[in-house]
């Protein structure tokens, strides 16, 4: 059986040599180890051996078959390569050709508006910045000298984490001040930063309101800052991101972080005599904005009497919004891709 067993092996790597394509490949694979098979066949009469002969013919057997397995394997690779090589030659392709280019998306509008301010406080000599949107009450709210029982602390207003996370408690940030007090802390007075990111709030959703949005925090301390400073990097920072000197107007506001306290509102682009945007009165708010306040110096290690400061908190989607002449902030999030269409970078 040995030498049967031999037999079927040379003579059996010959037939899967000799096949010239995968049909042929198939019936010779059966022929040898299919179910009525040589290999088979042979194997039915182990039970006549001595008893000794037969782990040693069954190992062999093993071997014969592991062989046959694999020729058959690097066979039918072999002839599958080469049977695509000669479809592609069949059809006139050349596979060294780059492939058709891959559809390239684009930068969102927001993100645009995001970019083109950076750009504009970098080269003012800004720093950007960047602070976590999950965040502590304490910078969220306390540093900013929010009292405790603020309205804006309420949970119909601010989204927490669940209360098990231990005993400070966090929110998602309601808005990119609290970057102000972490980029003090970091880097000291004298400073200018700029720290754009995403903000949530539980807000009733309408044309101008998300749940979801972007500001962009302003921040510049140092010894002898003032008002005027303020208005000239507002009306710079409009001039910088529409091209153009925007109709804006500036009205008392009040903030616990900054004394005194303005708004700063544009005219409304979609409209003549008010509209769904504006609500009516012609006017969309932009951008509040003061001379810091000392609590927030000083929770952040900084001498009031020595620095003072500005600090403005831009609706960065509301700025992508007049800029790309968007009028409803819910198509920003919406994901749609007949909008993003519209706004290529
Ligand atoms: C603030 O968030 C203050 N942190 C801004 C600030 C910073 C004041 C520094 C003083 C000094 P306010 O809640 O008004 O303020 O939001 C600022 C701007 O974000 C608004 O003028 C508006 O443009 C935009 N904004 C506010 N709520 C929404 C909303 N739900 N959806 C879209 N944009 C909004």
């Amino acid at each position: 059986m040995r030498e049967q067993l031999a037999a079927l092996r040379e003579e059996g790597l010959a037939e899967v040599a000799s096949a010239q394509n995968g049909e042929q490949l198939a019936a010779v694979e059966v022929a040898l180890l299919g179910r009525s098979g040589r290999l088979t066949a042979l194997l039915k009469g182990v039970g006549r051996l001595a008893a000794e002969e037969r782990p040693l013919i069954g190992k062999l057997a093993n071997e014969v078959k592991a062989a046959l397995s694999q020729s058959l394997a690097a066979k039918q690779e072999e002839l599958a390569a080469a049977e695509l090589a000669q479809d592609l030659a069949g059809v006139g392709l050349d596979p060294t050709l780059p492939g058709p280019p891959a559809p390239f998306g684009a930068v969102h509008p927001v993100m645009q508006a995001a970019r083109d301010l950076e750009d504009h406080f970098s080269s003012l000599g800004y720093v950007i910045w960047d602070g976590p949107e999950v965040e502590s009450e304490a910078n969220n709210f306390d540093a900013l000298n929010i009292p405790a029982d603020h309205p804006a602390r309420e949970s119909h207003d601010t989204i927490w984490m669940a209360e098990d996370t231990g005993p400070e408690r966090f929110c998602l940030r309601t808005h990119t001040s609290p970057v102000q007090v972490r980029a003090l802390r970091e880097l000291g007075a004298p400073l200018r930063v700029v720290a754009p990111g995403r903000v949530f709030r539980q807000e009733a959703q309408d044309a101008t309101h998300e749940h979801s949005f972007h500001q962009m925090e302003g921040l510049v301390v140092d010894k002898g800052v003032g008002v005027p400073h303020m208005l000239h990097a507002m009306n710079s920072l409009l001039e910088g991101v529409f091209g153009r000197k925007l109709e804006t107007r500036l009205r008392p506001g009040f903030f616990p972080f900054v004394e005194p306290g303005f708004e700063l509102d544009a005219r409304c682009p979609f409209c003549k005599a008010g509209c769904r945007v504006c609500k009516g009165t012609r006017w969309i708010e932009l951008m509040p904005g003061g001379l810091v306040h000392p609590h927030v110096l000083r929770s952040a290690g900084v001498n009031p009497n020595e620095y003072s400061g500005f600090a403005f908190g831009l609706g960065l989607s509301r700025i992508a919004m007049l800029r790309s002449n968007i009028d409803d902030i819910r198509w920003m999030m919406s994901g749609d891709l007949r909008f993003l269409r519209q706004f290529p970078s």
